[in-house]
C-alpha cells in the first residue's frame, strides 16, 4: 500500500465513512485512496466549513470525524475548525498537504509550519512518513479519541502522500473506554460519597459533555429519579436528560442564566457528571461542597471538588443510586415550580405583535418532530435557543460553546443530515452566522439534504451590539445590511422565504420539501435580546 492506502485503511477500520475537505496538489493522492476504498468526500465550500462538518460528524457518531486541506492557505484555512474540536472536545483527525519534506525547510512558497501553527490548538501535531504512518495513524486515532477528546492535525507531505509504506500494518487501537473507578478526596474531606449524598437534604446534578460522550443518560435519569435530584445540564450536553423530564431544571449559562445560578446556590452538594468547565462563561460563583464525577481528574480546578470519582460516569451513577436507594431529596412540584420561573424568565421582554426571537424557537419546536436535530449558531439567538429549545434524547442539539465559533451551524446541520437523512434537521443561525457559511447551501442544495435553516434577521450582530449599548456606544462596526433570503437561496438551488410573523413562519415549515434545503429568514424584533442580555 501507498501511504495514503494505509491512512485511508485505518479510517475505514475505525467505522469512518465519510471525509470531508477543501482539497489541493498534494490532496489527490489521499482522495483516490479514499475514493478507491469507498469512502465519502463531501466537498464543503471552504476548509474552515468543512471542518466543522467532520466535527459535527464526530459528535453524532461517536466515531472520529476526517477533514483534509491542502498546504499553506488550506491549513491555515483549517485552523478555526482544528481548533473548535479542540475545545469542544470532539475527536477530529484534520489532514493537510504539505511540500516535499527535502524543500519544506527553507522554500517560502505556500509552505507554513503546521507544527507550530497546530500544536497550541490540538492534541497533537506531527507529520507522517512512509516509514511511520501506521504507527503514526494508530496514535493519531488514539490521541484524539482518549478522554478528553479532541483535533488532531497530521501533515501528509507531496513526497510521501504516494510512496510506498513500509510501516503498513493496519490495526486499530481500543477507541472505546473501558475504565475502573478511581477515587480522590480532598485532604479533611468526607471520603464516603454515599454518605455524603445520603447526609444531604439539598442534592443537584449538573450534567456536561464528558456524561453526553459517555452515554450515560439513562443513568443519569435513574440516579436523579432514586435521589429525588434536579438536574441542571451546560448547553452543548442538551438531550442527555430529556428536557421533558421532571427533574430536569435547565440550561445553564444561556438565557435567564442568573436564574439557574441562583437555582444552583439552593444545593447543599452539588455533583458534576460529566460537566466541563470549558462551557463556562463566567467565573465558578458557588460554595457549595461539589463532587467531581467524569472521565478524567478534576485538573482543571475551576471548580473545588471535595470528591472526584474519577472514570465511566454511568457506571459511577448507577453505584451511587444503588448505594443509596431511593432518597426523594426535592420534590417533582418543586423541580416544575423552579421550571415554570425559568420559562417565564425566558418569555421577558416579548413584545406582543411582533415576531419575537422566542415566538421563532416556539413555531419550530412545534412543528417539527421529538427525534429533530437542532443546530444553533453564535450569537444572541444562541442563549435563547440554548434555554428554550426542548431536546429530548442525546446528540440531538448540535452547538459549540467551548471555541464558539460563529459560522458552526449550517456545516454541522449538513453533517447531521448527511449522518442522519430521516431525521428532521433545523440549523439556527444569526444573520451575521449566515453571511459567513452561506457558501455552503450550495452544497446542501447539491447532495439534496432536505434541511431547515432559520435564519435570525436582525441586521446586527446583536450580541455585540448590546455590549456597545450596555456602555452607551453607538452601534458602530456591528450592523449589517439586510439579506433577502428569499432570493439569495433560490441563487443556491435552495428554497427561501422571509417571514415576519409566527403564522408566515407555521406556513412555510407545514410546506417544506423533503430533498431541498429551506432557508427562512425570520425577521425578528431583537428588543427581547435587549430586554435579557
Ligand atoms: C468566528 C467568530 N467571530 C466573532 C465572534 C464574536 N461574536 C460572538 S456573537 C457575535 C454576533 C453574532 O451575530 P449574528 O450571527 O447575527 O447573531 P445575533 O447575535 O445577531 O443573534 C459575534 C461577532 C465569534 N464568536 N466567532
Ligand atoms: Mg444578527
Amino acid at each position: 500500500m501507498n501511504v495514503s492506502e494505509v491512512i485511508v485503511q485505518f479510517l475505514k477500520a475505525a467505522g469512518i465513512r465519510h471525509m470531508f475537505g477543501y482539497p489541493g496538489d498534494p490532496s489527490v493522492e489521499v482522495l483516490e485512496a479514499a475514493r478507491a476504498a469507498g469512502l465519502e468526500f463531501i466537498l464543503g465550500r471552504r476548509e474552515g466549513t468543512a471542518g466543522l462538518m467532520a466535527q459535527a460528524y464526530a459528535t453524532l457518531t461517536g466515531r472520529p470525524g476526517v477533514c483534509l486541506s491542502t498546504l499553506g492557505p488550506g491549513s491555515s484555512n483549517l485552523v478555526n475548525a482544528v481548533a473548535n474540536a479542540w475545545l469542544d472536545r470532539v475527536p477530529l483527525l484534520a489532514i493537510s498537504g504539505q511540500i516535499e519534506g527535502k524543500r519544506e525547510a527553507f522554500f517560502t512558497h505556500q509552505v507554513l509550519d503546521h507544527n507550530r501553527i497546530f500544536s497550541p490548538v490540538s492534541k497533537w501535531a506531527t507529520a507522517i512518513r512512509p516509514d511511520t504512518v501506521a504507527t503514526v495513524m494508530r496514535k493519531a486515532l488514539r490521541v484524539a479519541t482518549a478522554e478528553r477528546p479532541g483535533s488532531v492535525h497530521l501533515t501528509t507531505p507531496a513526497d510521501v502522500v504516494g510512496a510506498t509504506a513500509t510501516d503498513d500494518k493496519v490495526m486499530l487501537p481500543p477507541l472505546e473506554a473501558r475504565q475502573s473507578v478511581q477515587f480522590f478526596a480532598a485532604t479533611g474531606a468526607e471520603a464516603d460519597p454515599v454518605k455524603r449524598l445520603k447526609g444531604s437534604k439539598r442534592p443537584i446534578v449538573l450534567a456536561g459533555i464528558s456524561a453526553m460522550r459517555a452515554g450515560a443518560g439513562a443513568a443519569l435519569a435513574r440516579f436523579a429519579q432514586a435521589i429525588g435530584c434536579p438536574v441542571v445540564v451546560a448547553p452543548m450536553a442538551k438531550g442527555v436528560l430529556a428536557e421533558d423530564h421532571p427533574l430536569h431544571a435547565g440550561t445553564l449559562d444561556m438565557a435567564c442564566n442568573q436564574y439557574v445560578w441562583n437555582f444552583l446556590k439552593r444545593a447543599d452538594l452539588l455533583l458534576c457528571a460529566g460537566f466541563d468547565a470549558v462551557e463556562l462563561i463566567k467565573p465558578w460563583a458557588l460554595s457549595v461542597p461539589t463532587i467531581h464525577i467524569d472521565s478524567t481528574p478534576n485538573t482543571d480546578q475551576i471548580y473545588p471538588a471535595e470528591l472526584e470519582l474519577v472514570g465511566p460516569i454511568g457506571g459511577i451513577l448507577d453505584a451511587l443510586s444503588d448505594a443509596c436507594g431511593s432518597l426523594g431529596r426535592w420534590s417533582e412540584a418543586e423541580v416544575a415550580a423552579h421550571r415554570d420561573g425559568l420559562r417565564k424568565a425566558y418569555y421577558e421582554g416579548r413584545v406582543s405583535g411582533k415576531l419575537n426571537p422566542t415566538d421563532v424557537i416556539d413555531v419550530v419546536r412545534a412543528a417539527l418532530p421529538r427525534d429533530t436535530i437542532a443546530s444553533t449558531d453564535v450569537g444572541s439567538h444562541k442563549l435563547l435557543v440554548g434555554q428554550g429549545w426542548t431536546t429530548y434524547q442525546a446528540r440531538a442539539m448540535l452547538m459549540t460553546n467551548g471555541l464558539s465559533s460563529m459560522g458552526y451551524s449550517l456545516p454541522a446541520g449538513i453533517a447531521a443530515k448527511i449522518v442522519h437523512p430521516d431525521r428532521t434537521v433545523v440549523s439556527f443561525i444569526g444573520d451575521g452566522g449566515f453571511a459567513m457559511v452561506q457558501g455552503e447551501l450550495g452544497l446542501a442544495s447539491a447532495l439534496k439534504l432536505g434541511l431547515v435553516v432559520v435564519v435570525f434577521c436582525d441586521n446586527s450582530l446583536n450580541r455585540i451590539e448590546l455590549k456597545q449599548a450596555q456602555r452607551n456606544y453607538p452601534s458602530w462596526g456591528t450592523l449589517i445590511e439586510p439579506v433577502d433570503i428569499a432570493r439569495l437561496a433560490p441563487a443556491m438551488g435552495c428554497d427561501g422565504v422571509m417571514v415576519d410573523s409566527a403564522s408566515a413562519l407555521q406556513d412555510v415549515l407545514s410546506r417544506r420539501a423533503s430533498d431541498r434545503p429551506l432557508v427562512i429568514g425570520a425577521v425578528i424584533d431583537p428588543a427581547q435580546y435587549a430586554a435579557q442580555f
